[in-house]
């Protein structure tokens, strides 16, 4: 792929802005904090960074980290040179920052989803790549763009976290081969894993705890699910942090085909929390107006816990498991 108009593009702009997704993930913070650093190195300017959403704490190790503005700090009413997305599927992932997008006088969207329409003045979508961090990859090393130390640990950050630490089908060769590169640079692969994975707090691994011991199983267990109260937040003192992953322990028994946790959100609305390792969840959670990827989706029902469960568990059963 010919990077020639990007690389034109950064290098003309006087300001840049780097947009990462709502409810952001180690990708798109990874990704924004390694083109940060990669423009700071290699065309000598300071990006901003914007978070439309916070950022949960296992990625405030990451270098620049705390560089990374709010929707609140920045004047809306700024016109940027270039505004870049990354990892943003569909305009409506960045909310509010929106305005600042549509003003820009160039934008760009860096991406891995399928499903992204492409939807700025730049596009580039490459979707079997396993994330957005090995497609800057691919454009640095294109571009013959250095990658120093920093924006190596973010880049991969951003490829750990999105191939679920290299076990998921969208590890490829090309993906290690980034990997391989950005270990040779220096990016330690026991401290990363330490910040990532080990750095949970003794309420979330309570709470989850908690909320797995009371899970119930349907179709000789080949359907898992649990469900999370307000008060059941309040008593473990969780937070939205505190339901990273927790969906994925119930899919991760021998026998589920399905799983999914039902959180009880503001008055009347039920959360789903989807995976699956055959059905295609996201066509399921597409019936209530959600969306993902196949074998993780989620969507949001207007209906308290009890009957929320029960119009999703008669979804599933529709199909056949
Ligand atoms: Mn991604």
């Amino acid at each position: 792929m010919d990077y020639t108009n990007l690389n034109d593009i950064i290098k003309s702009s006087k300001n840049i802005l780097i947009i990462s997704h709502v409810n952001p993930d180690g990708d798109t913070i990874g990704s924004m904090t390694g083109l940060y650093h990669s423009i700071l190195d290699n065309c000598k300017k300071k990006a901003d960074m914007l978070a439309v959403s916070k950022i949960p704490s296992i990625f405030m190790f990451l270098p620049g980290v705390n560089l990374i503005k709010q929707l609140e700090d920045i004047d809306t009413s700024r016109v940027y040179d270039l505004v870049i997305n990354v990892d943003v599927a569909a305009p409506d992932r960045i909310c509010d920052a929106g305005i600042l997008f549509e003003k820009a006088k160039n934008t760009v969207n860096i991406d891995h989803h399928k499903t992204n329409t492409g939807y700025a003045g730049i596009n580039v979508i490459k979707g079997e790549a396993s994330s957005t961090g090995e497609v800057l990859f691919d454009i640095f090393k294109s571009l013959g763009w250095r990658i120093n130390l920093d924006c190596a640990r973010c880049l991969y950050t951003a490829i750990l976290t999105d191939t679920g630490s290299f076990r998921f089908d969208n590890t490829k060769p090309e993906t290690l081969q980034a990997v391989s590169e950005l270990i040779k640079i220096g990016v330690s692969v026991t401290d990363t894993y330490k910040n990532i994975y080990e750095s949970n707090s003794k309420n979330l691994v309570q709470f989850q705890g908690y909320c797995l011991s009371k899970a119930k199983f349907l179709k000789n267990d080949k359907i898992a699910y649990t469900t999370v109260y307000k008060k059941d937040m309040e008593k473990f003192n969780a937070n939205d942090e505190c339901m990273e992953g927790l969906t994925e322990k119930l899919r991760a028994i021998v026998t589920t085909e399905v799983a999914f946790v039902a959180k009880e959100t503001k008055a009347g609305y039920t959360k789903f929390s989807m995976r699956s390792k055959t059905v295609d969840v996201a066509e399921i959670c597409s019936v209530f107006q959600g969306g993902g990827h196949k074998f993780a989706a989620g969507c949001t029902i207007k209906a308290p816990v009890e009957e929320a469960v029960r119009r999703m568990l008669d979804e599933i059963l529709k199909r056949e498991i």
